[in-house]
């Protein structure tokens, strides 16, 4: 749809999208219908949007279009129009900018600054990447001799999957959530997004950037609503629906798994971590600090791959203690736009009880509490926010439960190490391989340690540095598959191979 028709279709789709009302979006409109539900700003406490469940209804409804949208004109779209609105998309988040982060930050709490240096721009910055990667993607050819002394050639060529499903957390709702989606449509996938619960607003945005780009009715879908016995259970268990993918918790990635086998689903899983940091004592000590303070702290430690267990040689380990605490205290919990707030509240009243239950764990376990351990002392209308203290402890033993169980807040232990491979041996006992980060100044050290780490990613001298090309994904519970680059199309799409009689 292109022109005045076109402008007129999004204003009124625009005009069922009353303020802080997150409809579901199906076949290119915003839908009555659903449960409400709230979502809360947990920079406050206060409730910000209402929401709407899908049911199983809605989920078929959802389904149906999707299915429409493959076999109709998305599906047929000449490759370089589709890879076109695929990067008009991302100009679109760019035009709308300020709209995504004021809907990132009222769904999240998280400073303006973060949100606007991190989460905006790759939820954009994706749809340009997968938009160009299927643009160069190569297909093999084998030729082969045939029994009769001739020749047969073979070629694949790369299908799309169908109706993929896809299923988000609240971290970094945007950016982890168009790290799927575009792959998805990229390869020629219509999709429904299952945002977080916590989390709805830029998903249903996105619905809006869709419609005004001229993507076909149908190939975005989003649905709204919980896991268990709601519409991400619906969309799992749903016979047209031929790939999940998922970002979350390993827990919920063993129910979805359960759930996807009976349709013998293909599934992309990233999953939770417990990683591991290891500072040696050749290590830039200041660039460490920084860089794993930052690690540690960055969304207020809601990032998968955020180091939980630092393990530090023993000669530096009083000097990196006292420097990731002073950089922890000078942190400054507040709003979200207030100036000089650099770290927001986690997302809701019952994750920081969680938080709050491994601070008191740490303790009953024998930690020293470095600083930190309890919840901020806020005024104004912070104080009803689901602030929490960053928090550091030494003394913990390697295997106590704060050091093997995820937290997912703003709290690491640190624990000393004599020799590197005691410290290979410590960072790779445990169920997760997500990610380490590794700090030091002798690279061939760098190239083993990092070769040696029982995980999907390892970074040297760096964290969280991210070249969307490469593979990403986890090792052991951490995940199932790899996406980015090739391995995204790889896993969205699938080969079909037409041999031929010469
Ligand atoms: P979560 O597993 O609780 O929820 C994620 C999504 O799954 C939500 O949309 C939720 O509604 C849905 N869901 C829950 N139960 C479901 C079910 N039975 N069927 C279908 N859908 C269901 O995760 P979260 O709390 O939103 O996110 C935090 C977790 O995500 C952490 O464990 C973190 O490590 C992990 N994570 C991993 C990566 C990675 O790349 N490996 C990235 C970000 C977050
Ligand atoms: C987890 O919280 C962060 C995951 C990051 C990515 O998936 C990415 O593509 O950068």
């Amino acid at each position: 749809m292109t022109g005045e028709a076109g402008a007129a279709a999004v204003a009124e789709r625009a005009s069922l999208q009353k303020p802080h009302a997150l409809r579901n979006f199906i076949d290119g409109r915003f839908v009555d219908g659903g449960k409400p539900f709230e979502v809360y700003d947990p920079a406050t406490g206060k409730v910000h949007a209402t929401a709407y469940e899908a049911d199983r209804a809605i989920v078929d409804q959802a389904v149906q279009a999707a299915r429409r949208a493959v076999e109709g004109e998305w599906g047929r779209m000449p490759l370089a129009k589709r890879r076109a609105l695929l990067a008009g998309v991302a100009e679109r988040i760019e035009e709308r900018f300020d709209e995504f982060l004021e809907a990132e930050i009222a769904d999240t709490g998280k400073p303006r600054e973060l949100a606007g240096h991190l989460d905006i721009p790759r939820g954009a910055a994706n749809f340009r990447v997968f938009a160009d990667a299927i643009s160069n993607v190569s297909t093999e050819t084998f030729e082969m001799d045939t029994p009769d002394g001739g020749k047969a050639l073979n070629y694949a060529v790369r299908k799309p999957l169908g109706v993929v499903g896809v299923i988000s957390p609240w971290n970094l709702p945007l950016l982890l959530m168009t790290w799927k989606v575009a792959p998805a449509m990229a390869c020629g996938n219509a999709v429904i997004v299952k945002p977080s619960e916590e989390t709805p607003s830029t998903t249903t945005l996105l619905g809006e950037v869709m419609a005004e780009v001229g993507i076909p009715d149908g190939a975005f879908n989003v649905i709204h609503g919980f896991g268990p016995n709601s519409a991400g259970e619906f969309l799992v268990a749903h016979p047209g629906v031929r790939a999940i993918t998922f970002t979350g918790e390993t827990r919920t990635g063993s129910a979805i798994m359960k759930a996807a086998a009976p349709t013998v689903k293909a599934l992309s899983f990233e999953l939770g971590g417990k990683n591991a940091a290891i500072v040696f004592a050749d290590a830039d000590l200041d660039a460490a600090v920084t860089g794993l303070a930052r690690a540690a702290f960055l969304n207020t430690g809601q990032v998968c791959l955020a180091p939980e267990r630092i393990y530090v040689e023993r000669p530096i380990f009083d000097h990196f203690v006292a420097g990731m605490k002073a950089t922890a205290e000078a942190l400054k919990p507040g709003l979200p736009n207030d100036h000089g707030t650099t770290l927001g509240p986690v997302i809701s009243e019952q994750h920081r009880q969680k938080v709050l239950g491994y601070y008191q764990l740490a303790v009953e376990e024998g930690a020293t509490v470095v600083t930190g351990g309890g919840v901020p002392k806020l005024e104004g209308a912070a104080a009803g926010g689901y602030f929490v203290e960053p928090t550091i402890w030494t003394g913990l033993p390697h295997d106590a439960r704060v050091c093997r169980e995820e937290i997912f807040g703003p709290a690491c232990a640190i624990i000393p190490f004599d020799n590197e491979e005691d410290a290979i041996r410590m960072a790779n006992d445990s169920d997760y391989g997500l990610a380490s980060s590794i700090w030091t100044t002798n690279l061939s050290r760098g190239h083993r340690v990092g070769r040696a780490m029982e995980v999907g990613i390892s970074w040297v001298n760096c964290w969280f540095l991210r070249d969307l090309r490469t593979p990403f994904g986890g090792a052991k519970m951490s995940g199932v598959g790899r996406e980015g680059g090739e391995h995204s199309l790889n896993f969205y799409s699938e080969p079909s191979n037409i041999c031929i009689k010469l």
